[in-house]
């Protein structure tokens, strides 16, 4: 059956910068702590780098021109930290600065509207070494950052996101050490989840403040469809757990100005939330415009019995020994039936149309969009030249159909943002896994649309979601 969506709508594509910029030594800029971590042996796959990544830094007037002949109306970029205040403290670096300006001037030019995101996973190396998002001052530093990107750039992009993703800069950075800094500490994890959450709370009024009235402010979190493998009362608890890991450790201060109580007796063992200080909820509860939404797959969880034996890990965030999961270690993740990407992750548009629902009950006035969405897959250039990946339009369709479900169920979403505009640098995977819907040779750096850039743009263009 085909569906429309309404006029308005978004259509975008996603990208972050340390995934496509490159020029990691370009004006001015300094490491972040993936830059140290990308090149440490043995974090990413094939000792891969973002050093050059898809050259986006000097290919940025051509990738906007790309994404206008597609025919999205909207681009979700990242600023990189460290290239427009090197060390996360003291005054901006312009030469960066002009980077994004020109870039907002090129989308704006094409009639295509730029979403930023302050943070996604760059922090300045020289923050980490000085203890990095378990310490508080970080959340301080990031309100000041915020406040150079808003002087900068409030006059001209109307659409903020804070952070992308805290649980993956928290745990996967933190606790399972898969992500930059690679540092496999349960509780400076946790620290690190309350204290991205009060740089949010802290960003959000400072931009409220600096961006005329039109401004907008959201945040992007990766909140997981967990489910229980059977009804037991052991499986239902496990899945509450992770629930509140994954999930409510972020959305309830950031929504309803509180930690959940579950979380706290959980964690007890391993802190007492000491960290958190009188007034931070208040703060990490702004009132946002939008709440950002990334899927890609479900979870499923049960607890651990005894003839489980040694505890494989699948909860799809790679192979590290570490558990992302602080005070969940009797929880065992286990693979949802069906297909699955070339990330080993499952395909399973409900759990989209369940989130969506679940945050339109928890946040009824609350906007949503959906700021990622899409698939890896091996994809490879036919002898024609030529990228055909009916996977990914299959994957984008299915998902695309829950959002329309959703919307015809009550729920408020204004838009969608496919990642990956290109192939890029898939953080501990490196180059290996390709999201983008447009082909990357990395040797050459030519972009060749796949079929489903063709496809999703014919979509942006009329809002008419095909029949598959
Ligand atoms: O590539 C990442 C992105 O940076 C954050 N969300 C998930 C994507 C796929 O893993």
């Amino acid at each position: 059956m085909t569906v429309s969506f309404p006029p308005g709508f978004l259509w975008g594509t996603a990208t972050a910068a340390y995934q496509i910029e490159g020029a990691v030594g370009e004006g001015g800029r300094t490491p972040s702590i993936w830059d140290t971590f990308s090149h440490t042996p043995g974090k990413v796959e094939n000792g891969d780098t973002g050093d050059v990544a898809v050259d986006h830094f000097h290919r940025r007037a051509d990738d906007v021109r790309l994404m206008s002949e597609l025919g999205v109306n909207a681009y979700r970029f990242s600023v990189s930290w460290p290239r427009v205040q090197p060390t996360g403290r003291g005054p901006a670096v312009q030469r960066g600065l002009d980077f994004y300006r020109a870039l907002v001037d090129d989308l704006l030019d094409h009639g295509i509207t730029p979403v930023l995101t302050l943070y996604h996973w760059d922090l300045p190396q020289e923050l980490e070494t000085a203890g990095g998002w378990p310490e508080r001052d970080t959340a301080h530093r990031f309100a000041d950052y915020a406040r150079i990107v808003a002087d900068a750039l409030g006059d001209r992009v109307e659409r903020w996101t804070t952070l992308n993703e805290p649980w993956c800069s928290a745990f996967l950075g933190y606790a399972s050490g898969v992500h930059a800094p690679g540092r496999t500490e349960p509780v400076a994890a946790l620290r690190a989840a309350h204290h991205l959450n009060l740089a949010h709370g802290l960003a959000a009024q400072t931009l409220r403040t600096a961006l005329p009235a039109r401004g907008q402010v959201s945040v992007s979190v990766n909140p997981s469809a967990v489910r229980a493998r059977t009804d037991s009362e052991a499986d239902l608890d496990a899945r509450r757990r992770i629930d509140a890991l994954a999930n409510r450790v972020f959305t309830d201060p950031m929504l309803h100005g509180t930690y959940p109580a579950d979380l706290l007796t959980d964690t007890e063992h391993l802190t007492d939330w000491s960290f958190v200080h009188a007034d931070d909820l208040a703060v990490i509860r702004h009132p946002l415009d939008s709440l950002g939404i990334n899927y890609y797959s479900p979870t499923v969880v049960s607890a651990a019995t005894d003839s489980d034996g040694p505890r494989e890990r699948k909860d799809g965030h790679g192979p590290a020994p570490h558990s992302p999961w602080p005070g969940a270690d009797a929880v065992v993740f286990h693979r949802a039936p069906g297909d699955v990407t070339d990330m080993g992750w499952p395909v399973d548009p409900t759990g989209l149309h369940e989130l969506l629902m679940r945050y339109t009950r928890e946040a009824p006035r609350l906007p949503l969009v959906i700021t990622e969405n899409g698939a890896a897959y091996p994809d490879k250039p036919g002898a024609d030249g030529t990228v055909h990946d009916p996977e990914r339009i299959r994957y984008l369709h299915g998902h695309l159909s829950a959002v329309h479900r959703a919307m015809a169920d009550g729920a408020d979403v204004r838009g969608y943002f496919l990642w990956s505009l290109l192939d890029n640098f898939e953080w501990a995977y490196g180059y290996g896994k390709r999201f983008g819907a447009v082909y990357v040779d990395y040797d050459t750096q030519d972009r060749v649309p796949k079929s489903s850039a063709r496809w999703y743009g014919e979509l942006a263009r009329t809002g008419v979601l095909p029949g598959c």
